[in-house]
C-alpha cells in the first residue's frame, strides 16, 4: 500500500517525508524536481507497545506503508503528467499544504487556494480521461452500462465536483476501476504551519474546506517534526511537550494516513514478537489466518481471540481467560481492530 504526498512547488513535502522516514532527503524550492523519494513508515501502535509490556517480546512488529515524496512538476500551475502518473499509482493521497512564510517564496502563504487548486487539477485530469474513454466507446459498439456511468461521472466533474463525492454502486465504480481517477482517491490535507502554530487550531477556511467534503486535516510544522525525528528520545520528549503537544504531530500524521487506506490492524502476541497485521475491514478468521502464513489459514481449526483493551486492563492471557474475555470463534467470523489473535490450526 502506497500513500503519495502531493503538493505545489516548496510546500513541505520533501520536509514531511524526511519527518516520517528519519531519511534526509535533499529539501529546498526544486531540489527534488523530477524525483520521487520512497520510503517504508512503520505505524505507531500503542497496543504494541502495551502488549511488549505484558510479553515482554524479542521484537516488536509494527505495520507498515510507504510513502513516495512527488516532487511538484514544473510550475505552481497545472501538474505535469509524471506527477499524474505518481499520483495515479498511489492507493491514497497526502496534500501538504503551504501555511508557513517562506521569504524564499514567490507569494505569501494561501492555504485554501492550494487546496482548491489541486482539487481543480484533479477534477480537470480525471474529465479528460472520461471525455477520452466516451469518445472511444461512441465509436465502438458501446457497453450501455458504461456509457451511462460516463456520462454520470463527466456530469459530476463538469459540476466542479471530485468523484469522491459521487454515489454509484460498486458494481459501477468497478466498470472504472483501470482508469484511476484521482479525485476519487481519499484524502488527507496536512497544513505545515510556522513553527509557533503547532498547537494553534487551523484557519476557519481552510477547515470547513475539509470538513464540506469530508476530508480529514492534521496540521503539523514540517521543520518542527524534521528537528524532532533527529532528537534523541528524551530530548524528543522534552521539546514536545515545551511546544504544547503531547507526541510529535509525526505519530498523529501517519496515524491518520493509514486510516486513509481504511485498513484495521489484528494483532498476535507471544514471547517471540507481538505485531500488529494489516488487513482490510471485514476480512474473515480465516482468510486473516492467511495473512499469516497460508497452512495456518489451510489448517484452520479456530482462533482464540481477546479484546486488546481486556489484555491490556487484566494485564495476562491467563487472567483473561479466567475473567472469560477470551473467545473461540470460527472461521467465518469478521476480525475486528484490536483483536488479539492466537490461530489453533491443523498441520
Ligand atoms: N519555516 C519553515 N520552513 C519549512 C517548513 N517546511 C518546509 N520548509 C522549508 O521550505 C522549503 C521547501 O521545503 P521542501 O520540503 O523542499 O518542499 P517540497 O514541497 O518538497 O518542494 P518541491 O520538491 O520543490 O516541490 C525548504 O527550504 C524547507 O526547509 C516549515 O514547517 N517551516
Ligand atoms: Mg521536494
Amino acid at each position: 500500500m502506497k500513500i503519495g504526498l502531493v503538493g505545489f512547488p516548496g510546500s513541505g513535502k520533501t520536509t514531511v517525508f524526511n519527518a516520517i522516514t528519519g531519511l534526509s532527503a535533499e529539501t529546498g524550492l526544486g531540489a527534488s524536481r523530477g524525483k520521487t523519494n520512497l520510503g517504508v513508515v512503520k505505524v505507531p501502535d500503542p497496543r504494541i507497545d502495551g502488549l511488549a509490556e505484558i510479553y515482554k517480546p524479542k521484537k516488536k512488529t509494527y505495520a507498515e506503508v510507504t510513502f513516495s515524496d512527488i516532487a511538484a512538476g514544473a510550475g505552481a500551475q497545472g501538474l505535469d503528467r509524471n506527477v499524474l502518473n505518481s499520483m495515479r499509482e498511489s492507493d491514497a493521497l497526502c496534500q501538504v499544504v503551504r501555511a508557513f512564510d517562506d521569504p524564499a517564496a514567490p507569494t505569501p502563504p494561501n492555504p485554501l487556494q492550494e487546496a482548491t487548486d489541486l482539487e481543480v487539477e484533479t477534477i480537470l485530469a480525471d474529465l479528460e480521461l472520461v471525455e477520452k474513454r466516451l469518445e472511444r466507446i461512441k465509436k465502438e459498439k458501446a457497453n450501455p452500462r458504461e456509457l451511462a456511468g460516463l456520462e454520470k461521472l463527466k456530469e459530476h466533474l463538469d459540476a466542479s465536483k471530485p468523484l469522491r463525492s459521487l454515489q454509484m454502486s460498486e458494481e459501477e465504480w468497478a466498470l472504472f476501476v483501470s482508469l484511476r481517477f484521482l479525485s476519487v482517491k481519499p484524502l488527507l490535507l496536512v497544513l505545515n504551519v510556522d513553527e509557533d502554530k503547532v498547537a494553534a487550531p487551523p484557519p476557519a477556511e481552510i477547515e470547513q474546506f475539509a470538513q464540506d467534503r469530508g476530508l480529514g486535516l492534521v496540521v503539523l510544522s514540517a521543520k518542527v517534526e524534521e528537528d524532532i525525528a533527529h532528537m534523541e528520545p528524551a530530548e524528543q520528549k522534552e521539546f514536545v511537550a515545551s511546544l504544547g503537544l503531547d507526541e510529535p504531530a509525526r505519530a498523529r500524521f501517519i496515524r491518520s494516513a493509514f486510516a486513509l487506506l481504511e485498513l484495521i490492524s489484528f494483532l498476535t502476541a507471544g514471547e517471540d514478537d507481538c505485531r500488529a497485521w494489516p488487513i482490510r475491514r471485514g476480512l474473515s478468521a480465516q482468510k486473516a489466518a492467511g495473512k499469516i502464513h497460508s497452512d495456518i489459514e489451510r489448517g484452520f481449526i479456530r482462533a482464540e481471540v481477546v479484546r486488546y483493551e481486556d489484555l491490556a486492563a487484566l494485564k495476562s492471557e491467563a487472567k483473561a481467560r479466567e475473567a472469560g474475555k477470551l473467545r473461540l470463534e470460527g472461521k467465518e467470523y469478521v476480525v475486528q481492530d484490536g483483536d488479539v489473535i492466537n490461530f489453533r490450526f491443523n498441520v
